[in-house]
């Protein structure tokens, strides 16, 4: 999953893409690079990010997703970063087949009734607190179990909104009122939260526990970290790896398919 960031204030790529032609040129570039899913986001989630207007999340994500679904390849999927539930009916509308929800559509209540209705798929993911609060010193009694039971919750939920298990996809949400230690706790024990056979998504790209783990506050100091992280969680089982930088991470991920899976004719 390659990130389309139309935001001015991403963390690590705000302002880089965000007019119309910059932002289709990336989604391309990223698509021809191998990304199976373009995640387009209009609004930043990092910590203590200021919260947008619908209109203005409209604006910033429904052209890119409208002209995008026209040029891509047919296998090409394109979701929506948002937890607005106008922006995620409006992406679908304009073509978006996914609605990636920060606050595993907890954080509007029409978020369900959405999703139930427009049929997409879904990425329901762990956050605790709100971007605004979430670093505040979060704590667990165990961050693993914690955040299991939360997808087991969101499941629930989900069903009895009409929306079929097979529509969803479990993220425990790195760095979403996460310290250090909570990360590398979850990475560690990622088998643990898969729930029945749904797929898990793991966002680490350019992430500041990366930075904290390589001594260097420079967001461009985090790509060797988080092509290492994203073959680590291959071999953990994880299906879906969202980046900001496409062919080094599906390279990483080529690597560790080789040698779980072998290589069909290799001598
Ligand atoms: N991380 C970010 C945004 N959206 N969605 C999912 N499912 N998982 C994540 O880990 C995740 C996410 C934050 O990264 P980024 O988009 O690069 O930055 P920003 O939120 O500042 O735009």
């Amino acid at each position: 999953m390659g990130i389309l960031n139309t935001t001015p204030d991403s963390f690590s790529d705000g302002g880089e893409f965000s007019g119309l032609r910059a932002a289709l040129e990336h989604a391309r570039e990223m698509e021809a690079e191998g990304a199976a899913i373009i995640d387009v986001g209009g609004e930043s989630t990092r910590p203590g990010a200021a919260e947008v207007e619908v209109e203005e999340e409209l604006e910033r994500v429904v052209p890119v997703i409208r002209e995008f679904a026209r040029a891509r390849r047919p296998a090409t999927m394109i979701s929506v970063d948002t937890s607005k539930p106008e922006v995620a009916e409006a992406a679908v509308a304009a073509g978006a087949d996914v609605i990636n929800d920060v606050t595993g559509l907890r954080g509007d209540e029409r978020m369900l009734e959405v999703a139930a209705e427009c049929g997409a798929g879904l990425v329901v993911m762990h956050m605790k607190g709100t971007p605004r609060t979430m670093q505040a010193s979060p704590e667990y009694a165990d961050v693993v179990s914690e955040v299991r039971e939360f997808f087991e919750e969101r499941l629930e939920s989900c069903q009895s909104a009409g929306i079929d298990s097979e529509r969803i996809c479990f993220d425990p949400g790195i760095g979403f009122g996460k310290s250090l230690q909570h990360n590398l706790e979850l990475l560690r024990r990622l088998p643990e939260l898969r729930v029945g056979t749904r797929p898990l998504l793991i966002g680490v790209s350019r992430k500041s526990f990366i930075g904290k783990l390589v001594g260097s506050d420079a967001v461009a100091k985090r790509s060797w970290g988080t092509v290492a992280l994203t073959a680590y969680a291959r071999e953990l089982g994880v299906e879906v790896h969202r980046v900001h930088e496409v062919r080094p991470n599906l390279e990483a991920l080529r690597m560790a398919e080789a040698i779980s899976f072998g290589v069909a004719g290799a001598g």
